[in-house]
């Protein structure tokens, strides 16, 4: 009995362990891309959910989130004061442009819905160019919402990062996956390579998309399995708010 139950418990562990260690030896040879990017900077609720939103889109090179649109300095997730959780991305303008990463957004949340500070609808401004594209959108989307667009738009002044574990949030979920990507904190928060998969991770992408691009990552094909198993099923993203 001890003997049988010892031989199932060992062979499990064994199986285990070397499926671990073939995800984790295989870590990805890809090269970060140095290209000019602009950035966007959004408030759509809690900060989890818009990073795979973005990630796998089209010219996205990064994102991260954090806090921005208050006066108080150093704010952290339990003292936040009168900041919001937002989103920054950062794209590459000669693969995308402004207005498409706006209609993401007027998409993929309620702008509609009015919550405290820490949650509200905005839009944090680069330059003139991103004001008046902001404000164009903003009244031409109000025709498909019974009620006023409550959306704040105003100037960026400064994003302070949020703590490590609300970076890729969804991604360090699948820990075992994520720990074989062997990414520290410090470049976790910059790598693009994380930034599109979690996006295709969470479904948005499309097949042919992922099959291009991920033939440059450098992963291992038990990786690039267990993204595609993934991206077979989305599921929805739930913040509670
Ligand atoms: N209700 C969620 C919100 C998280 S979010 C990053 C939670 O605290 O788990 O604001």
């Amino acid at each position: 009995m001890w003997s049988w139950l010892t031989k199932v418990g060992s062979e499990a562990i064994s199986k285990l362990t070397l499926r671990s260690a073939g995800m984790a030896s295989a870590s990805s040879t890809f090269a970060e891309p140095d290209i000019a990017t602009e950035k966007a900077t959004f408030g759509m609720g809690c900060f989890w959910a818009p990073e795979p939103i973005f990630g796998s889109k089209k010219g996205v090179v990064r994102t991260k989130v954090g806090y921005t649109g208050g006066k108080k300095e150093n704010p952290t997730y339990y003292s936040m004061g009168d900041h919001t959780e937002a989103i920054q991305i950062e794209y590459d303008p000669s693969q995308t442009d402004y207005k498409t990463l706006l209609d993401i957004f007027w998409t993929t949340h309620d702008p509609t819905s009015r919550h405290k500070t820490q949650y509200k609808s905005a839009i944090w401004y680069h330059n003139d160019e991103q004001e008046k594209l902001a404000k164009e959108t903003k009244a031409a989307r109000q025709a498909e919402h019974r009620s006023p667009i409550v959306t704040d738009i105003e100037k960026f002044e400064r994003f302070y990062d949020a703590e490590d574990y609300h970076q890729k949030y969804h991604l360090r979920e699948h820990s075992r996956f994520y720990d074989s990507l062997k990414l520290t904190d410090p470049q976790l928060i910059k790598s693009h390579l994380a930034t599109r998969i979690h996006g295709y991770m969470y479904g948005y992408g499309t097949a042919q998309e992922f099959a291009e691009e991920s033939s440059k990552w450098g992963l291992s094909q038990e990786q690039l399995d267990y993204i595609k198993k993934n991206m077979a099923r989305p599921r929805a993203i739930h913040c509670g708010l």
